[in-house]
């Protein structure tokens, strides 16, 4: 592993993600769960408020700052925080409640990052959520996935965002078979000189390899998949993996590392 990176906390503050349900929809709970992330060894919690679960509708930005803000301030005093949105509103909220990153599914906010100079996390999206899992189609999904964040990150670094990661964006208009060539392509990304973000945990190419009788394995059973994923990522160059389970994603990394 060329560096042992950095584990980021996933803290959805949504009726409706795919993977944790709505489970810290209340302020309190969420920032509970946000702070037990980073005693886990979470070194930024990323709190996000509009489900980009394949099929998610979209939620208006007064609604999507009105469920990160609170969850956002009261976190900052504790661990780095990063906002999950693609929506430059919602980002200018949480900057200004204390989050340092914005993690951007939508590649686009990197103006919001520099004139608030603070860090900003480009993901490649092919589509929308709503659309993006009906039919992906890519000519070289490796080559136009790298090509696409090199440019957005160079002209974020010329707008004046002075730190910038990547990210291939698993499973946000991609097939299963684009995923695992996204994955295997970790160190050509990583040799762009761009830190690089990855995000697999729980994801359904995971439950697809793990299913039983042509039925998905289900999202709490896709541990084991999720942290092989983040650790070969790490082997592979990536500088920081964004994970539910931080524990067991810390504690695979320790051994991995000694
Ligand atoms: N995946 C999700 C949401 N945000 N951000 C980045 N940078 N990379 C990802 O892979 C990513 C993301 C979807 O997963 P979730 O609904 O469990 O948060």
């Amino acid at each position: 592993m060329p560096v042992r990176p950095l584990v980021m906390g996933i803290l959805n503050v949504t009726p409706d993600s795919f993977s944790d349900g709505g489970r810290f929809v209340d302020v309190d709970r969420a920032v509970d769960h946000g702070r037990q992330l980073a005693r886990q060894g979470a070194a930024i919690v990323d709190v996000g408020g509009e489900s980009t679960r394949p099929g998610a509708h979209p939620v208006a930005a007064d609604e999507e700052a009105a469920r990160v803000v609170p969850v956002v301030a009261a976190l900052a005093a504790h661990v780095r925080v990063s906002v999950d949105t693609a929506k430059a509103e919602v980002a200018a909220a949480a900057v200004a409640a204390g989050a340092t990153l914005i993690n951007d599914v939508s590649a686009s906010l990197h103006e919001v990052a520099a004139d608030h100079q603070v860090g900003w996390v480009a993901m490649h999206m092919q589509g929308e959520p709503r659309t993006m899992q009906h039919e992906p189609v890519y000519d070289d999904v490796v080559a136009e996935v790298e090509a696409y964040l090199r440019e957005r990150a160079e002209r974020a670094h010329r707008a004046g965002v002075r730190e910038v990661w990547i990210d291939p964006g698993i499973g946000f208009g991609k097939t299963a078979a684009h995923n695992w060539a996204l994955l295997a392509a970790i160190p050509q990304l990583a040799a762009s000189g761009w830190p690089v973000v990855v995000g697999t945990s729980r994801k359904a190419f995971l439950g697809a390899l793990f299913a039983v009788d042509g039925r998905p394995a289900p999202v709490d059973d896709r541990l084991e998949g999720s942290v092989a994923t983040a650790v070969r990522a790490a082997l592979d160059g990536a500088a920081m993996v964004r994970v539910h389970d931080v524990a067991a994603t810390v504690a695979a990394l320790e051994a991995v590392a000694a």
